[in-house]
């Protein structure tokens, strides 16, 4: 008989959008409000203090915008820039390669330093390249910190060190969209310029709010910064700020409950405790991979994701199959690959709302799949060295203890 309805949840394990943890759902269950009355100015100043503790910032200004990651994208760039101006931006995945072609329609001169999907950040060539620019042509370097379409983490320490090294007075702009909240994350440690992600990432929010984080630097810039901009303009928000009512137009009031269930939340359990959660995470995801005889698409162990994992799968297999099957049979979400790896790679997310058992259920579910798409795996095979390594690493609750 056919039926639609199954008992239990979907198994949710893409890169985003991820599990909405239930005291979020409650927490946003509630009517429009009046955004101009005194509550909703009190309740977004505590969330523009608290944001500013998963960016790692004392000095940042956060802006809360009605809009996803690509928006958030937008606003760091014509905040901050003007049209014409040189950056040298890193090609590593789809979205480098989406917020490039952001950067080109908006009329910056892009140098792009491309690597081979799977790999990191060449950062020697932007040595040479700040090396080279004694006249100071570059205005801003912009990175995505984990690229989530290959499951790669960029050592953004690095890149710091490189713009002082030459003293180049570049902004650095980072999308962190996949790594803020998930992964350590620095922006004052780190001398990011403008940082940014969105909410349905490592949050556990429902899509809809971009959040930038402004250095004084970053701010300075906007002054004179000649990019068109009108719904993204920072000029507009800071106006709101100083009259204390926050908001040039109108906020989602649930997302803003949202924000702050979600915040207290991470508060709980411990920004620390999230990110080493995370890694607990992804470290039994490779392992999985590994026991299935598959390879990470991420081709070196300092690059390895927390937050996705990208499986390369042989070549006599669409690895888009993989991911149909898993939907039409196990009621389970994995990620596609795309573009360039689109049939190659499937990828398992493994960030937010998200604990070890339930990824046990999910890897167990990709190995009948694999079963299922006639890769010779041996059932269990991924969940046995993957809850080996976790039963060892899982600590206790520290209220339980
Ligand atoms: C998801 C994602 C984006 C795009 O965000 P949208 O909310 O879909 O606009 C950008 N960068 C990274 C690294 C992402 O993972
Ligand atoms: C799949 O998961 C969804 C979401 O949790 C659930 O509503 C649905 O009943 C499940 N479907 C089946 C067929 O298991
Ligand atoms: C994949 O990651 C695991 C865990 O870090 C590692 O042991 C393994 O060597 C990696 N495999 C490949 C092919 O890089
Ligand atoms: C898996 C992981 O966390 N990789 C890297 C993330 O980025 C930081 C800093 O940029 C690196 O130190 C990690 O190795």
């Amino acid at each position: 008989m056919d039926y639609v309805y199954g008992p239990g949840k979907n198994h949710l394990f893409v890169p985003g959008p991820v599990n909405i943890p239930e005291q979020v759902l409650r927490a946003m269950n509630r009517n429009n409000e009046d955004y101009r009355s005194p509550a909703v100015p009190a309740l977004t100043k505590t969330l523009l203090e608290d944001v500013k503790k998963i960016f790692k910032t004392t000095s940042g200004t956060p802006f809360l915008f009605p809009t996803t990651g690509t928006g958030a994208w937008e606003s760091a760039l014509t905040n901050t820039l003007s049209p014409g101006d040189r950056i040298v931006s890193f090609l590593i995945g789809q979205f480098s390669l989406l917020w490039i072609d952001q950067q080109q329609r908006l009329n910056f001169k892009v140098d792009v330093i491309e690597s081979d999907w799977g790999e990191g950040a060449k950062l020697d060539v932007l040595a040479s390249k700040l090396a080279a620019d004694t006249e100071h042509t570059i205005k801003a370097v912009c990175i995505v910190h984990n690229e989530t379409a290959t499951g790669v983490t960029n050592d953004l320490s690095l890149v710091r060190r490189i713009l002082d090294e030459y003293r180049h007075p570049a902004l650095f702009l980072v999308d962190g969209v996949s790594s803020i909240c998930a992964l350590d994350f620095r922006m004052d440690d780190w001398g990011v310029d403008v940082a940014l992600t969105g909410s349905q990432k490592a949050l556990s929010l429902p899509t809809g709010m971009g959040i930038v984080c402004a250095s004084p630097r970053a701010l300075e810039a906007s002054k004179t910064a000649k990019s068109l901009r009108v719904f993204f303009d920072w000029k507009d928000y800071l106006k709101f700020y100083n009259l204390g009512t926050y908001w040039p137009y109108t906020p989602s009031i649930q997302l803003l409950y949202g924000l702050r269930a979600a915040l207290d939340l991470i508060f709980e359990e411990g920004l620390e405790n999230v990110i080493a959660r995370h890694r607990r995470l992804g470290q039994a995801t490779r392992l999985a991979v590994e026991a299935w005889g598959l390879k990470n698409c991420t081709q070196k162990e300092e690059w390895f994701s927390d937050t996705v994992t990208a499986v390369l799968v042989p070549p006599y297999i669409d690895s888009s199959e993989i991911v149909r099957r898993a939907w039409k049979r196990y009621n389970l979400s994995l990620g596609l690959g795309l573009n360039k790896v689109a049939g190659k790679v499937f990828r398992i997310g493994h960030l937010g709302n998200l604990n070890e058992l339930q990824l046990l259920g999910c890897l167990a579910g990709v190995e009948m799949i694999l079963k299922d798409v006639g890769y010779p795996v041996k059932l269990g095979s991924g969940v046995a060295a993957a809850s080996a390594y976790l039963q060892n690493n899982i600590p206790l609750i520290p209220s339980r203890i």
